[in-house]
C-alpha cells in the first residue's frame, strides 16, 4: 500500500524564504510586480525546481506557468492548484507565493510518495494578479477562462510608462525552453491556497477557512479636465481648477460611502494632477476609485453614486469629469461540493475550520466560470495585507498546504 503523501513544512518555509528574497524591500516586504524582472526572476526560480524534480513545463500566451505531474491516463483534464508570484509594489512575503509554493510542495509530495494519481496534476502561477502595474487584474486567469487575451490589454500602460505587449513577450521571451500551450486548456477542477488578508481567522483562533464566495469588485478611473493657468495671477472667478473639483468629489465619497453602508468598501489608491507643476493649477486631475461589496446591486449604486458626484463636482468648478471602468467582477459563490472538499480536507487533518466570504478578488474568481473552483485561506497576522508586514506563522503555512494536499486527494478521488 503506497504511504499517503504528506506535506514537508520545512521545505515549503525553504522555498517561502527563497522566493521572498526575490524583490525583497529594505523593509522586508517583496515588490515583485506583474512582468518585471523580480517577476520573471521568480518564475525562472519555479522552472528551475520543476525541472529538477522532472516535472513539465508550459506556458501560454497570457504568460501563464504550468508545471505538470503526470498522471495515469494523460487525456484526461489536470486538476489545477496554484495561485500568483506577482505582488504588490510594497507587497507581503505571502500574498500569492503561499498558494504557488504550497501547490509545487504539493507536487513534489506525491513525487516523493510516487503515489500514481488518476489523472495529472499542475500547478499554475498566473500572470498579473494583482493588477497594481497593469489594469487589468486577474488578466492572466481571465485570460485563461476566455481562452483570449484581448487585444486593448496590451496597450495597458504602467505607471512607469511601461506596454504590457513589450512586457508579456519579454517574460515569455525569459523561458525559451518551456513550451508554449493554447489559452484555456481543459480542468478537472481549480484549488487555491491563500491568506485570508483580513482578521476573522486569526480573532476567532481557526487555521482553515473554507472560501464560500467573493465579493464583487469594480476598478474605475476618474479624469476631472479644468484649465491650466498661472497659480499667483490668476483670481478664483477665472479658475476651472480639477483638483477642487476631484477634492470635493473625494471628500463626499470617502466620508458618505463606507459610513452609510458598512458592507461597502471604497478606495482611492492613486491621484495625478498634470502637469504636476507647483506654480500651475493644473490641467487635468485622475484618480482611482477601488469599489467592494458582496452585493451586485450595491456595487451598481455606488458606481453611480461615484460618477452622479464626480460629474457634479466638476460641474461645479467649470470642469468636465470621465468616469471609465477598468476592471469589473461580479460576487462569487463557489460551489458547495468544493467548499464541502475543503472542510473535508481540514477535518481529516483535524483542523478546524469555518466558512468566509473573501474580501480580496483572485484568480479562483474567474476558474470558476470553466471549472468547479474552492478555496482555501489561512490566517496571517492582524488580517495586514498589501503591506510590507504582511506576516504567516509557520503552522498555519503548514496547515494550508496539508488541506491544500488533502483537498487535491479528495478531488482525485484518492
Ligand atoms: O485586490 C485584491 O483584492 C487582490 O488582493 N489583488
Ligand atoms: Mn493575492
Ligand atoms: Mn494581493
Ligand atoms: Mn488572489
Amino acid at each position: 500500500m503506497t504511504p499517503l503523501p504528506a506535506i514537508r513544512p520545512e521545505r515549503l518555509l525553504d522555498r517561502l524564504a527563497a522566493f521572498a528574497a526575490i524583490g525583497r524591500t529594505a523593509k522586508g516586504g517583496v515588490d515583485r510586480q506583474a512582468l518585471t524582472e523580480g517577476d520573471r526572476a521568480a518564475r525562472a526560480l519555479l522552472a528551475r525546481l520543476a525541472r529538477a524534480r522532472g516535472f513539465a513545463l508550459f506556458q501560454d500566451a497570457a504568460a501563464n506557468l504550468f508545471v505538470r505531474r503526470e498522471g495515469a491516463d494523460s487525456g484526461l483534464p489536470p486538476l489545477l492548484v496554484g495561485s500568483h508570484l506577482d505582488t504588490q509594489p510594497t507587497g507581503g512575503r505571502f500574498d500569492g507565493a503561499l498558494g504557488t509554493l504550497a501547490a509545487f510542495e504539493l507536487l513534489e509530495a506525491l513525487e516523493d510518495a510516487g503515489l500514481a494519481t488518476p489523472r495529472a496534476v499542475e500547478l499554475v502561477a498566473w500572470t498579473n494578479e494583482e493588477g497594481s502595474r497593469f489594469s487589468p487584474g486577474c488578466l492572466g486567469s481571465q485570460a485563461f477562462a476566455a481562452g483570449r487575451l484581448a487585444p486593448e490589454w496590451l496597450e495597458a500602460r504602467a505607471p512607469d510608462g511601461a506596454r504590457l505587449g513589450e512586457e508579456l513577450a519579454a517574460t515569455l521571451a525569459a523561458l525559451p525552453e518551456v513550451a508554449m500551450r493554447p489559452l484555456g486548456t481543459p480542468v478537472a477542477a481549480y484549488l487555491e491556497l491563500h491568506i485570508e488578508q483580513g482578521p476573522v481567522l486569526e480573532r476567532e483562533d481557526v487555521p482553515i477557512g473554507a472560501v464560500s464566495a467573493i465579493q464583487g469588485t469594480r476598478w474605475l478611473e476618474v479624469t476631472m479636465e479644468g484649465a491650466a493657468a498661472h497659480a499667483g495671477t490668476t483670481p478664483l472667478a477665472f479658475r476651472r481648477d480639477p483638483m477642487v473639483a476631484a477634492v470635493a468629489a473625494l471628500h463626499h465619497l470617502q466620508t458618505r460611502v463606507m459610513p452609510e453602508d458598512p458592507a461597502a468598501r471604497l478606495t482611492v489608491g492613486r491621484i495625478r494632477a498634470e502637469p504636476g507643476s507647483i506654480n500651475a493649477v493644473p490641467e487635468r486631475v485622475s484618480f482611482s476609485v477601488d469599489i467592494r461589496h458582496p452585493d451586485a446591486g450595491r456595487l451598481a449604486a455606488i458606481e453611480a453614486e461615484v460618477r452622479d458626484v464626480c460629474t457634479a463636482s466638476a460641474t461645479a468648478q467649470d470642469c468636465t469629469a470621465r468616469v471609465a471602468v477598468r476592471f469589473d467582477m461580479a460576487p462569487l459563490a463557489f460551489a458547495e461540493e468544493m467548499i464541502r472538499a475543503v472542510e473535508t480536507a481540514a477535518a481529516k487533518a483535524g483542523l478546524a475550520s469555518r466558512r468566509l466570504v473573501s474580501g480580496a478578488f483572485h484568480d479562483a474568481l474567474f476558474l470558476a466560470r470553466v471549472a468547479p473552483a474552492g478555496m482555501i485561506f489561512v490566517p496571517c497576522r492582524d488580517g495586514v495585507s498589501h503591506n510590507e508586514a504582511e506576516d504567516v506563522e509557520p503552522r498555519f503555512s503548514a496547515a494550508g498546504a496539508t488541506v491544500l494536499l488533502g483537498g487535491a486527494l479528495e478531488l482525485l478521488g484518492l
